[in-house]
């Protein structure tokens, strides 16, 4: 229950002076609703915030989102006195210019924060990453940074990997709604079985899920690429890389760019943590520095293998260090990064939602290994009229028929009884 707002005389004189005190509270739940409210009711003026247009329009009619005793009235008063509004308008309620008058401004979120605190960097007009985190990048060519989607994103990408795995215990072998190139959206490794499943790859998610969707196109971590790439980004493919618990895959070591040639590489795979990943669930691992040459053949001989050789690989190994981080990090690597990955050995799974962006003008020199309906979409900033040529020459890869590249790196994927 709200207590009556009838303050102590002794607390009178400094309600006196704070009462031109104009707030920014975000998100409209328990305790930003309950806030808004008393701090309108103490005199401040208050704007409300919430990413809910129907909150947003509830406040603004003077009703409260949340039961509790007496909100009711503190909202309908405050609103009636013009002391508290709402907004979704992020940006203008940072900003301040939803509030009048030249107080001392405050602005408090919700618990669990409503925005994040890059979304509320980004509302401000303020960048994402400091420039100590972009120099890290480009000298070392990745960065790990948390919190690189909302918390309600991330739920929802989980909810439906859920989904997924659960469907795929009904399948002996790759499924779903075909790619664009008809093959299978689902792909299991060979040690798959409806108790024990191995789904490891979703082919393009944004195709087939809006949540997957929404964070490629417009979450932090798109902020975040954009401020190292852009202004102008383009989206060029996306998967999902799982190791369920059990699951026996890896990932030999390459560089990206191999597979996906470009004009020039202004391009930045962004690897979004699903899970939390430590020592024990098959993190990734990167050599520092690696991006700035050489590039590694991914064939041998005549034959694609999609890996480096062997013994290039345990020189690489050597020099890698492994990117660990909570479930909502991103590890931002920049596309000719040597990489790869061991097998989970733990009792958690590891997943990984993979987005490729690239600088708007550069223009692929060989097909998408993984073609989207999304392909080409400009994310941020406006298409190109020139492409930027900065490769001179570069080794073409071969186009996958099999329903992953873990197939090409010589890992079968589950097979259905003949
Ligand atoms: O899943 C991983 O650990 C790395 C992913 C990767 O390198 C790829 O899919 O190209």
């Amino acid at each position: 229950m709200i207590s009556p707002l009838s303050p102590p005389i002794a607390a009178q004189n400094q309600q006196d002076a704070l009462s031109d005190v104009r707030i920014s509270i975000f998100g409209v739940g328990y305790v930003g609703a309950v806030s808004s409210a008393c701090l309108a009711s103490l005199g401040h003026e208050v704007v409300a915030v919430d990413v809910s247009a129907d909150k947003v329009a509830m406040v603004n009619a003077g009703r409260s989102p949340i039961v509790e005793e007496s909100i009711d009235e503190l909202i309908a008063a405050a609103v009636a006195t013009g002391r508290l509004r709402a907004t979704t308008d992020v940006a203008a309620a940072i900003r301040g210019n939803l509030c009048q008058g030249d107080g001392p401004r405050v602005i408090a979120a919700d618990a669990p924060p409503a925005l994040s605190c890059h979304q509320l960097k980004r509302g401000a007009g303020m960048a994402v990453l400091t420039e100590a985190q972009k120099q890290a990048f480009w000298r070392d060519g990745f960065l790990v940074v948390e919190n690189a989607v909302s918390a309600g994103q991330l739920a929802a990408l989980r909810a439906e990997i859920a989904g997924w795995v659960e469907q795929s215990r009904a399948h002996a072998a790759p499924f779903g709604p075909p790619t664009i190139d008809g093959r299978p959206r689902f792909d299991m490794g060979a040690e798959h079985s409806a108790d024990k499943p191995a789904l490891r790859r979703i082919n393009n998610p944004s195709d087939i899920s809006p949540a997957y969707l929404a964070a490629m196109r417009d979450s932090d971590m798109t902020e975040m690429v954009a401020e190292l790439i852009g202004p102008d980004v383009k989206f060029h493919h996306c998967k999902i890389n799982l190791k369920l618990t059990g699951a026996k895959t890896e990932v030999r070591y390459h560089q990206d760019f191999a597979y996906t040639p470009h004009t020039n590489d202004d391009i930045v795979t962004a690897l979004l943590f699903l899970d939390d990943i430590d020592e024990t669930n098959g993190a990734l691992t990167v050599v520092p520095g690696s991006h700035k040459g050489p590039m590694h053949s991914l064939f041998d001989g005549e034959r694609f293998t999609g890996a480096v050789a062997a013994d290039t690989e345990t020189a690489l190994l050597a020099q890698s260090i492994p990117c660990y981080g909570p479930a909502g990090a991103v590890c931002l690597m920049h596309t000719k990064l040597a990489h790869g990955s061991a097998a989970n050995a733990g009792d958690k799974p590891r997943g990984l939602y993979i987005c490729v962006y690239t600088a708007a003008d550069a223009i692929p020199m060989a097909r998408n290994p993984m073609p989207s309906t999304h392909e080409g979409e400009i994310v941020r900033g406006k298409p190109a009229r020139f492409a930027r040529l900065t490769e001179t020459r570069v080794e073409l890869p071969q186009q996958p028929k099999t329903a992953s590249f873990f197939t090409v790196q010589g890992q079968e994927s589950a097979k259905a009884a003949e």
